[in-house]
């Protein structure tokens, strides 16, 4: 950063233009864009087209001639509106062009003034792709995921920019939702390869961070192989969807954290992180700051590419993960005697003394213990969540699953899916009561059909994350807790179903269940009667 002074939204995309080439400029401008364009600095060259279609052609022609991504930049309506036939032609053209369109002014927006465009869906879906940043911050970094977006799709991509986030001030570089680079490979293209060789030949102490798209089996034994000739730890990405790798292994660190914060302490002894399989990073609360500690070099590597084109890294690859490792296992070295770091595992929890209730702890220890290595776990109890991924690991791809999207309801029917169609796999869908509300009658298609999956409901009497989460506001919240019983549901739509109390009971009931899953074609639900977790931390 040249000055002290911390840079405007303006100048930070005048970096962004600088890093992705995009320093000619084809446009027809208006009011809307003068703060944008008033007083460029010398190595930024203005092309004036007398015409929308001509500004976008003109870009056209400039990408197709160097094979480099063009920017043009259009006046909100008229502008867009007069480009649209320019803009299907790129994109049938296969011309990756970034198009920024000025927007008047996001305060008075909403009483729509003069020149307010209704953009978003104006050029139909000729774009590959179309952004409207939620916030004038966000500006740069979806101009750079733009470039990254049409190069890899061959064609426009949009971003609408309203006039007064020209002068707003940016955030970090290191804040960006958008690589610095991105490298696109089929299968493991060596210079791809050689990229990512490169940043590992250079780092002391990597780290390995697996995400939902390691979980396949090929990615899983690739990634496995990859951690142990590394010799470094691995964590699995914040919120995954899937495990991408086993939890039980001696490199396996632990779940990262779903705040920056959090992520950035526990990977802060690390010069370069490498997430296979997972974006940079998923989150849960917003915290301020970057995800990283300074001076740490982070990759990725994904088949996702809206995961590769959103992520905060200096290096982006889109590649099969499989691929990738695989390929990195035969060009590195092997090291040796790295120093891996105790992994946090809980101390198992000792049965309740007395009439003390069950903890959710104690289900998550007894069915660990129980369960075979290949079972299919399927998560949904939101204020046990780090509990159980902590004490009942991954063994296997499909090890553990969770609604990636946050909807409850899911295990339920995926735990049935998934015995129909995997009818030799032991699966454990293990929710909360609130969650089991959202799908129990999909217990009577289960039963109805021969379905065989064990569904553990953890009854603590209502929605105990909210209360957690309301308790950190300092407030209450106006949802009452329940009682309801839902081994009595279950019984209801045809599935066998116990209610359960005690540590003995627990135990009784999961010697009896849990041998039989993977051969049985019969639901059975076990609603276990829990205390709620006095404290929550994603
Ligand atoms: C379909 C749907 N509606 C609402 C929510 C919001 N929500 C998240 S957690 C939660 C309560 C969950 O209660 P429960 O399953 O009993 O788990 P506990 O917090 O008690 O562990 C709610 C309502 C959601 N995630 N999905
Ligand atoms: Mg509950």
């Amino acid at each position: 950063m040249i000055s002290s002074l911390v840079p405007t939204v303006r100048e930070a995309t005048f970096d962004v233009w600088r890093t992705c080439g995009l320093t000619t400029m084809f446009a027809n401008p208006g009011s809307t864009e003068i703060e944008l364009l008033a007083d460029l600095p010398g190595d930024l060259r203005f092309v004036l087209g007398l015409h929308e279609s001509t500004v976008v052609g003109m870009a056209i022609g400039w990408a197709l001639g160097r094979g480099e991504p063009a920017l043009a930049i259009l006046h909100t309506t008229p502008g867009l509106g007069n480009a649209v036939s320019a803009i299907a032609t790129a994109r049938v053209n296969r011309a990756p062009v970034v198009i920024v369109v000025g927007q008047q002014d996001r305060r008075h927006l909403a009483t729509e003034p003069f020149l307010a465009g209704r953009l978003l869906g104006l050029a139909g879906d000729y774009p590959v792709w179309v952004d409207q940043p939620v916030r004038p911050q966000d500006v740069p970094g979806a101009i750079m995921r733009a470039c990254h977006e049409a190069v890899t799709a061959s064609g426009p991509a949009i971003v609408i920019v309203p006039m007064d986030d020209w002068s707003a001030e940016a955030t970090e570089p290191g804040e960006r939702a958008a690589p610095l680079a991105v490298a696109r490979s089929h299968g493991a293209d060596p210079d791809v390869v050689s990229q990512l060789v490169a940043l590992l030949e250079r780092s002391s102490r990597p780290v390995l961070v697996a995400g939902a798209g390691a979980g396949e089996p090929g990615s899983w034994t690739a990634l496995i192989a990859l951690a142990e000739h590394l010799g470094c730890p691995v964590w699995q990405e914040p919120f995954s969807g899937r495990a991408g790798f086993p939890g039980d292994h001696a490199q396996f660190a632990g779940h990262l954290s779903a705040d920056r914060t959090r992520v950035r302490a526990a990977l802060a002894q690390h010069d370069l992180i490498l997430a296979v399989g997972a974006p940079v990073f998923r989150q849960y609360p917003y915290v301020a700051g970057p995800f990283v500690e300074p001076g740490t070099t982070v990759a990725m590597v994904s088949r996702d590419p809206e995961e590769v084109h959103r992520s905060t890294a200096d290096l982006a690859v889109l590649a099969d993960p499989a691929a990738i490792c695989t390929a990195l296992v035969a060009a590195l070295e092997p090291r040796e005697g790295v120093e891996l770091p105790a992994p946090s595992r809980p101390e198992h929890l000792d049965p309740p003394k007395g009439d003390a209730p069950l903890r959710a702890a104690h289900v998550f220890d007894a069915l660990a213990e129980r369960l075979p290595a290949d079972a299919v776990v399927i998560e949904e109890s939101p204020s046990s969540r780090p509990d159980l991924l902590a004490r009942m690991p991954a063994r296997a791809p499909l090890g553990a699953l969770s609604p990636a999207m946050g909807q409850l309801g899911f295990a339920l029917p995926a735990a049935t899916g998934l015995s129909l169609g995997c009818p030799a796999r032991a699966v454990v869908a293990v929710m909360g009561d609130g969650a089991s509300l959202y799908s129990v009658q999909g217990l009577w298609t289960a039963a109805h059909y021969g379905a065989g999956p064990l569904i553990v409901v953890l009854a603590n009497g209502g929605y105990a994350i909210m209360d957690r989460l309301v308790e950190q506001q300092g407030g209450a919240g106006p949802w009452p807790g329940f009682g309801i019983d839902i081994a009595g549901l279950a019984r209801s739509f045809g599935c066998p179903a116990r209610s359960l109390a005690t540590h003995v009971e627990l135990i009784e009931a999961l010697d009896d269940a849990v041998p039989r899953l993977g051969a049985t074609s019969e639901p059975l639900l076990l609603e276990i009667a829990i205390e709620p977790e006095p404290t929550f931390a994603s």
